[in-house]
């Protein structure tokens, strides 16, 4: 029996090539991956240099429960399986999306890709004509080709792929994520479904779920936003997330603009603007406790003006110290003879890195602050079990995933 490609590798050959495709199709990346590097370089006594070289996480949507199930399975010949729910509706937004990504500290080790992905949710969109259109749009879509289902079936009967079949899969693989640059709707179609919402065109106008960024972790956000102001790119103003700290919690990230590209709509030339770049720098997994204390300050925050020093201030009830932070049970940490990929180096304790997402706060938008026009948004639908039955599985909790972490490397005392 040949021997099998480990799904780690896998995942890795697949980051990597995903890498390589988005960097010819958006040179924006490219700069964004030299700006991370250079600023990397400068810490690289304090980070986990092996994996930071390596790190990224992309994000894509899907039109269908059939699409979402088929990239499931996709995933998981990577050792990628789907973390955490995120119910983008109080944002306004008709989809809801977990991410994929490798479930242990030891594949987040040997690899530590991530794809965050949304599914379209049509019952949120309002304008029954666009459903029903949308609907039968996505219908008769297949964005995995009848190979790569072939190899996925192959991987899931055998327990893995050998060699070159698992080069087969990730050429497959990596095409399903690729841009189309011709759409499957003609242009007028296009201007009815961006004129429900700007996702909804986005997810049912293309052959395929093209991938809308791909983002590297730097140890230094703010030193990465200066290079790139200096570079004359245009960033965003601000960083998205918690303030700068001594010790890092969660995820901090920024965004740059995205592209407007040229697409044929059934032989008239239009634009559509999607594909966007971002970086971001990650810090402490918080407990459930200490991730209620992050939404409190975050809100507070926003009440109190939406700006860096507002930011700043109210998140003053929120202890910049590790060993405070362990003790009032706001992070998860590893027992002390483990190394930390945080950027804190020295004694004490060491938290185990976030390795999720915060989109919801990311927008900026939180229950507690929408206006009336926005009730409906941010009244929020969640609904993680239809979610899950689109997937065909359960969606793991991130809290007890970290729970395990720290768990596995307690102390036997
Ligand atoms: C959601 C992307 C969310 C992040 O970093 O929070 C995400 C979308 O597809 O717009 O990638
Ligand atoms: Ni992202």
């Amino acid at each position: 029996m040949p021997s099998h490609v480990s799904p780690d590798q896998i995942r890795a050959r697949f980051s990597a090539a995903m890498s390589a495709m988005y960097r010819t199709e958006v040179p924006l990346y490219g700069q964004l991956l030299d700006i991370v590097a250079s600023v990397n370089a400068t810490h690289g006594d304090a980070v986990d240099e092996g994996r930071l070289g390596a790190e990224r996480h992309g994000a894509i949507r899907v039109g269908t429960a059939a699409e979402l199930s088929a990239l499931r399975r996709l995933f998981a010949v990577m050792g990628m399986h789907p973390v955490g729910y995120y119910d983008l509706s109080v944002a306004g937004m008709p989809i809801h999306s977990t991410a994929f990504r490798p479930i242990t500290a030891a594949a987040m080790t040997a690899n530590p890709f991530r794809m965050f992905c949304s599914l379209l949710r049509l019952e949120q969109v309002e304008e029954r004509a666009v459903r029903d259109i949308a609907a039968e749009i996505l219908a008769s879509r297949r964005i995995c080709s009848d190979r790569l289902m072939d190899l996925i079936a192959q991987a899931e009967a055998d327990g893995g792929l050998p060699d070159g079949d698992a080069a087969a899969f990730l050429d497959e693989a990596v095409g399903v994520f690729r841009w189309h640059g011709t759409a499957r709707v003609d242009l007028a179609t296009y201007r009815e479904l961006v004129a429900a919402h700007r996702l909804v065109a986005d997810i049912v106008s293309f052959a395929g779920p093209h991938i809308n960024h791909l983002t590297p972790r730097t140890v230094d956000i703010d030193a990465a936003q200066r290079e790139m102001q200096r570079r004359g790119m245009v960033a965003k103003e601000s960083i998205e997330g918690p303030p700068r700290r001594r010790c890092p919690i969660l995820l901090r990230q920024t965004s740059f603009k995205a592209l407007s590209e040229p697409v044929s709509f059934g032989g008239e030339t239009g634009a559509h603007t999607a594909r966007f770049g971002e970086i971001e720098q990650r810090g402490a997994a918080l407990t459930r406790k200490g991730r209620e204390l992050y939404d409190t300050c975050l809100a507070a925050a926003q009440e109190a003006g939406d700006d860096p020093i507002a930011l700043a201030s109210a998140f003053d009830e929120f202890p910049d110290d590790w060993s405070e932070m362990q003790r009032e049970d706001l992070a998860f940490f590893y027992n002390e003879d483990h190394v930390s990929d945080t950027g804190e180096s020295g004694t004490g304790p060491r938290p185990i890195t976030y390795e999720d997402f915060l989109p919801v706060s990311a927008a900026g938008i939180f229950r507690s602050n929408l206006d009336t026009d926005r009730s409906k948004a941010g009244a929020g639908h969640p609904a993680q079990t239809e979610l899950e039955s689109a997937l065909g599985t359960q969606i793991h909790d991130p809290f007890v995933l970290y729970a395990a972490d720290a768990a596995r490397t307690a102390a036997p005392g």
